[in-house]
């Protein structure tokens, strides 16, 4: 059957992250995608000053209601960047109208990197983060993230014993299935790490030579498109590390845009027709 996915995040009209890299990424790999935007705004907020931000708080109950009188159904639900703290009960709210019995609760709790929150977000972000990774069926945390959500100390390079740490403590927070992402071992790797409460599957890739934002946003929408369509998780995160790698390798000559990668140079290539 096709896949029909809802994503509750914001649109960063400029800036190639959240919703307008996953539509086009979910849509390539056959899944066909509703959005629910929790803000509007000029650009992300990562390297760009004065952009504008519209909250969209009053909205989303109004369409979710629509959607729910309609009958519509889900069969994946993907949250990431929201507008406003009190969107954490909104979207448990469309949890329960919109997605179906046996459908997926997947939370990227894109609020953090690099040690630091977000521009914006505070304490209230974290708790009500929380309360979403705790009914998740997937997260998709990177170190930073994980560490708000587990009250752990960020470092940059983690030994063995500190990542197996914050899984134990991601999963203890309810998450069944965790996909950590800015693992490094090292100064000169970068990896993810699948847990699913008994099995650890990682992979690890030399780092490249910068990092862009809005790349974990490329990545969580592959690892959701490959879910939904079944792929075995080593090869899951094999393609969409890959997948980041060639967006960045085609991004570093281009000094004009530090904003994100240019990951469409590589969804048009992955087209055969
Ligand atoms: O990539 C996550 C993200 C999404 N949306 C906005 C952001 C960010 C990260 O900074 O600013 C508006």
């Amino acid at each position: 059957m096709d896949k029909k996915i809802l994503t509750i995040q914001d649109i960063s009209c400029y800036g190639n992250c959240s919703t307008t890299v996953a539509l086009p990424i979910l849509a390539r790999y056959g899944i066909e995608t509703a959005i629910l935007p929790s803000a509007i705004l000029s650009t992300h907020t990562a390297g760009f000053k004065d952009f504008t931000f519209l909250d969209l708080t009053d909205e989303m109950p109004k369409i979710i209601d629509h959607w729910y009188h309609e009958g519509i159904k889900f069969d994946a639900i993907y949250t990431g960047y929201i507008g406003n703290p009190k969107q954490f009960n909104i979207i448990l709210d469309a949890k329960e109208k919109l997605l179906k019995e046996d459908g997926l609760f997947i939370v990227d709790p894109a609020m953090a990197d690099n040690g630091k929150l977000y521009p914006g977000f505070d304490e209230s972000t974290i708790l009500g983060m929380r309360d979403l990774v705790s009914i998740a069926d997937y997260i998709l945390p990177n170190i930073t993230e994980a560490c708000f959500l587990t009250n752990t100390d960020y470092e940059e390079i983690q030994d063995d014993n500190y990542i197996n740490n914050l899984l134990a403590s991601l999963y203890q927070l309810g998450a069944k299935n965790i996909i950590l992402t800015s693992v490094a071992d090292d100064e000169d790797s970068l990896g993810v790490i699948a847990y699913d409460g008994l099995t650890k599957t990682t992979i690890m890739k030399q780092r490249e030579e910068k990092s862009y934002h809005g790349t974990g946003d490329i990545f969580s929408s592959l690892v959701i498109a490959n879910i939904l369509n079944d792929m075995p998780i080593k090869e899951n995160l094999d393609m969409a590390t890959e997948f980041i790698i060639d967006s960045i390798d085609v991004t570093l000559d281009d000094p004009s845009h530090e904003y994100a990668p240019k990951y469409e140079q590589i969804l048009k290539k992955n087209i055969k027709k």
